[in-house]
């Protein structure tokens, strides 16, 4: 699928490993210290695509499906997928080929895009940089593919992070020479192919900095799908400019502050206020990044605080600012692992519950962005702004002249005060009736203009023209 079909998507990011498995195990023990396999597969993720689908997710991504390093090391086992030795192979811990297949026709008969993760800088060794043997690897299977050993260990110089390698002495993760031709050409035909073999409709590429930029056109050309990257960057000024050789990014410059701003009840709004600007006058197309709070690498959110309402207010956040909404699978859970290893908790240990705070919440903001979509299909380009802030809100704008959503957000916390609180710049016309869809209730805008929006409990607002709602379940 196309950037611009993207847009309009909403992810699900899973860890394989970690999401369901083919028994339907609600209880199988999972250990996230030890990094080891759990038992999540394809299967398992196709068995649960209901679940995945009642909170109006329109996309999964998951990690990458290819032959990795086998047994366990110090730092555990390859149960995550970022350890490859053969790219044409699968990890056949996750399934069979015809079980991804038939996870893939599942989604397409849900009108649902599949997002794979693929990694093209490195591969994974069972040992030190010193002592690779590169025959394990398929096709690399000779050091010639490879840059020379040292440790990425400066990461304000460029050349030692494209050239050096990732991970540690126990588990090293050669790092490929990608600016041989014969390595460039290895890696297109690979993507492309695997596209096609398995109709993949977009890919999460790994490690985009690690890679030289000229890499990446040719590889986001071949795989020909959308194609958003990972630069694990909070400088908008360093991470923007990948959007020139790939569809999309990840928004870490605005992940940081989003975090400093809901990760207690005293952070910070104007940083955040400042950066969804930043990010829309830097980055090429706000509305291809990729929006997160939570991931696989950095702690959940629920670890700094578990106050519900802070919970809320960044998932409404992720997915009514500007970009693709990602939310990673156990954040509907208010899962609150801390740092790699212990954020991968396996998700079906919540036993898939539909009736948690963060479940329904997310349900309802991918209900009211699709409602917004359908109404106006402008919605998706038009560049989401703040309009206004104090310590203690932020709102903000996406869409047209009456069909715009206002999103107004709190880091009061569940402990919040009942107020009042006057927005103005809404762009609402005077005695325009609208819904407030976290609570249902009806406002009407006053004959100043300002929208006498109803606070309480720190809670999130997402105010949309009542009138466009006719013939939807929302709030009805
Ligand atoms: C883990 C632990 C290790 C442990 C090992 C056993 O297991 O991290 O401590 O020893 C995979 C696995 C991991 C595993 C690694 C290494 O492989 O999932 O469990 O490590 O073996 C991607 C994936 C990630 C994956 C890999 C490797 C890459 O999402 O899951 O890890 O294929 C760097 C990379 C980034 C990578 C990330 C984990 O590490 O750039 O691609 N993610 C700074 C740097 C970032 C750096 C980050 C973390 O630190 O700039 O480039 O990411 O090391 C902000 C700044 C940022 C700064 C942050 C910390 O602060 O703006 O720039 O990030 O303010
Ligand atoms: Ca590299």
């Amino acid at each position: 699928a196309t950037p611009a079909q993207w847009r309009s998507q909403s992810i699900y990011f899973m860890l394989t490993d970690r999401f369901a498995r083919t028994d339907e195990s609600t209880t199988a023990s999972c250990d996230t210290k030890y990094g080891r396999y759990c038992g999540g597969t394809w299967k398992g993720i196709e068995k649960k695509l209901d679940y995945i689908q009642g909170m109006g997710f329109t996309a999964i991504w998951i990690t990458p499906i290819t032959t990795q390093m086998e047994g366990t090391t110090a730092d555990g086992s390859a149960y995550h997928g970022y350890w490859q030795q053969d790219i044409y192979g699968l990890n056949s811990e996750y399934g069979t080929a015809d079980d991804l297949h038939s996870l893939i026709s599942a989604l397409h008969d849900r009108d649902m895009y599949m997002m794979v993760d693929v990694v093209a800088n490195h591969m994974g060794y069972d040992g030190s940089g010193d002592s690779v043997d590169y025959s394990v690897f398929d096709p690399f299977d000779s050091q010639k593919y490879f840059h020379s050993y040292c440790k990425v260990s400066d990461y304000s110089d460029q050349t030692n992070v494209e050239d050096c390698w990732l991970g540690d002495s126990t588990v090293s993760l050669p790092d490929l020479n990608t600016e041989r031709n014969d390595v460039q050409s290895l890696w297109y035909d690979w993507v492309g192919s695997l596209v096609s073999n398995y109709s993949i409709d977009g890919i999460r590429v790994d490690t985009v900095r690690h890679v030289q930029k000229d890499f990446w056109p040719g590889f986001n050309k071949a795989a020909g799908v959308y194609c958003v990257g990972e630069v694990f960057d909070g400088d908008a000024g360093f991470t923007c400019p990948y959007q020139e050789v790939m569809d999309g990014v990840l928004n870490y410059p605005v992940y940081f502050p989003l975090l400093r701003a809901f990760q207690s009840t005293s952070g910070s709004m104007s940083d955040l206020y400042n950066m969804i600007n930043t990010v829309k006058s830097t980055c090429s197309d706000s509305t291809l990044l990729g929006n997160f709070i939570e991931n696989h690498d950095n702690p959940r959110f629920a670890s700094y605080t578990d106050d519900i309402s802070l919970a809320k207010n960044v998932a409404a956040f992720t997915i009514m600012a500007d970009g693709i909404p990602i939310i990673y699978a156990g954040q509907e859970q208010h899962y609150n692992g801390g740092s790699d290893p212990y954020n991968r908790e396996a998700v079906w240990l919540s036993k898939y519950d539909t009736d948690s705070p963060l479940y329904k919440l997310i349900a309802k903001g991918n209900a009211i962005r699709s409602r917004a979509i359908y109404q106006d299909d402008g919605y998706l380009s038009y560049k989401n702004y703040p309009i206004y802030q104090d310590q203690t809100t932020l709102a903000m704008r996406k869409g047209y002249k009456g069909t715009q959503t206002i999103t107004i957000l709190s880091n009061k916390g569940t402990d919040g005060d009942g107020y009042t609180l006057n927005l103005s710049n809404t762009g609402y016309e005077a005695g325009m009736k609208l819904t407030e869809i976290i609570s249902c209730s009806t406002i009407t805008v006053g004959d100043d203009g300002k929208v006498p929006v109803p606070m309480k409990e720190g809670l999130p607002r997402i105010l949309y023209p009542s009138s466009e709602l006719k013939g939807s379940t929302l709030c009805s």
